[in-house]
């Protein structure tokens, strides 16, 4: 029952020109209860609770396993025949070598993955292949666990989230399920609906705020910058704990949206000098070795902290989380492995490892 938008009745407070937001720009805004809204809207269906029956029964561990199971196939199927028997000889690492390219680890990451398999061969003396699933789960779980950074959002308020990410990545669907993520943790959550270039992105976040008591800031019509802006003014005056603002999809080829989303961070520091305080890239897993180069040009335009991978559930390049700890180790914090609401968790790289190999 809370959530509002905000009547498109004052000027635009902003930052278009003058990056400057005028700073009564939420109280001389008339907040109204959002009555507008379509009866069905599908983009919506994405963050509500519609995960068929027997899925949401299964815990974490096992959602995870099912999530990965694209990968696992991939890798596990061609792993099994590696690890069944036999010494450890080039031939093996030659089949090994083309198994992790082949998952989407990228060059980079297997040939460290290879060296260092290697190297825990010699030091144990290991000798039959079927001692080497061992020596890569130490491996990976070496390469990837400094992404292991989980989101500390305490002791500052409100907290400042701002997602970034191409258009479909999962930032919307991502910001439902944060919220609902945060809200059980205790945290009052606030959104803003900063994606203004879709009608139907603000209506998903509206929609979705409304069946779980949250309040979203919206304009219509209007800038991102000021959206931002007004939720976080919003978020001090009523004392709420996480602000996580939704952007517009862009690609990183697209220069201008590129400098917008600049200007966002820009205007959200100059409603809280600290903030944002987490700048969050979300990355489709299906988009493999992509991935890399979107951390590249995002963490160059807006200093990311922290990564989102979303939709590993339906994709067999689970393996590209080796190829961001290995080229650009941005902290992943959360991992998504379905559409439903609890299918996004903080990332464990122990859990993952186990995952993809038992
Ligand atoms: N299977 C699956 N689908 C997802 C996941 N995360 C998001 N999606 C879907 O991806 C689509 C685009 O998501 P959306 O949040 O609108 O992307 P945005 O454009 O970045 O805001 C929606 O249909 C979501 O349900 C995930 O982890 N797994
Ligand atoms: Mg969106």
């Amino acid at each position: 029952m809370f959530s509002f938008f905000k009547k498109k009745s004052a000027p635009p407070a902003t930052p278009a020109s003058s990056e400057a937001p005028a700073a009564d720009t939420v109280s001389s805004a008339e907040l109204i209860p959002d009555t507008s809204l379509p009866p069905e809207i599908p983009s919506e269906a994405a963050v509500a609770p519609t995960t068929p029956a027997p899925l949401k029964k299964m815990s974490w561990t096992e959602r995870l396993k099912a999530g990965l199971s694209k990968t696992r196939d991939k890798l596990g199927k061609s792993l099994a025949g590696l690890f069944g028997g036999g010494k450890i000889d080039e031939d093996l690492y030659d089949e090994l070598e083309t198994v992790l390219l082949t998952a989407d680890m990228g060059v980079d990451a297997t040939l460290h993955l290879l060296k260092d398999v290697r190297e825990r061969v010699s030091l144990k003396g290991l000798k039959d292949a079927t001692e080497l699933k061992g020596a890569l789960k130490d491996s990976l779980n070496g390469l990837i666990g400094p992404l292991e950074q989980p989101l500390d959002v305490a002791g500052r308020k409100p907290y400042v989230i701002m997602m970034a990410g191409v258009n479909g990545a999962g930032k919307t669907t991502s910001i439902g399920k944060l919220a609902k993520y945060f809200q059980s943790q205790g945290k009052s959550v606030l959104l803003a609906a900063g994606d203004t270039f879709r009608a139907a992105a603000r209506e998903q976040l509206i929609a979705w705020g409304e069946r779980n008591n949250v309040t979203v800031i919206t304009q219509l019509g209007g800038d991102s910058a000021a959206v931002c802006f007004d939720a976080i003014k919003a978020a001090q005056a009523r004392g709420i704990d996480i602000v996580l603002a939704d952007t517009a999809g862009r690609l990183p080829t697209q220069l201008h949206l590129m400098e917008e989303i600049k200007k966002v961070k820009r205007v959200i520091q100059k409603a809280l000098p600290e903030a944002p305080h987490e700048v969050m890239l979300v990355l489709d897993a299906n988009i493999g070795q992509n991935a890399i180069n979107q951390v590249k040009v995002f963490d160059e335009a807006l200093g990311l902290t922290g990564l989102i991978l979303t939709k590993l559930d339906g994709t067999a390049k689970g393996g590209v989380i080796a190829a961001i700890a290995k080229q650009n180790p941005v902290p992943l914090r959360f991992i998504g492995v379905g559409e439903g609401i609890d299918d996004l968790r903080p990332f464990s790289a122990r859990d993952y490892v186990d995952a993809l190999f038992d």
